[in-house]
């Protein structure tokens, strides 16, 4: 009887732990920032992440807009869209300077990757 005691929380013990080490996730673990696409700005317009971090813009607002870069080590462009989002892996550090490129004039942000 003590004995099964003894092995039952044990396995318990181990379980909780198994839990544990999943929940944490490592350093490296990939890191995802929010950005919204509203009409007319992106929020936040400054954002400052580590390399390899993952920029996830969602539209927000009811006007078309895109994500496109302007100047930075890497150039990418998404669809034009209402509804959704984009997601893009920043691997290379450096300044991009992004906007939409439908309402460049006012609709700007900057992604800084340290
Ligand atoms: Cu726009």
């Amino acid at each position: 009887m003590r004995t099964r005691i003894l092995t039952a929380s044990a396995a318990a013990v181990s379980t909780v732990a198994v839990i544990a080490v999943l929940a944490v996730p490592g350093s490296d673990a990939a890191a995802t920032k929010t950005v919204e696409v509203d009409d007319f700005h992106f929020s936040p317009a400054s954002v400052t992440v580590k390399r390899n971090t993952t920029v996830k813009w969602i539209w927000v607002g009811k006007a078309e807009h895109d994500v496109e870069v302007v100047k930075g080590p890497k150039d990418f462009h998404s669809k034009v869209m209402t509804t959704g989002s984009y997601t893009k892996k920043f691997t290379k550090k450096g300044t991009y300077r992004i906007d939409c490129s439908i309402h460049s004039s006012i609709m700007k942000m900057v992604v800084k990757v340290k």
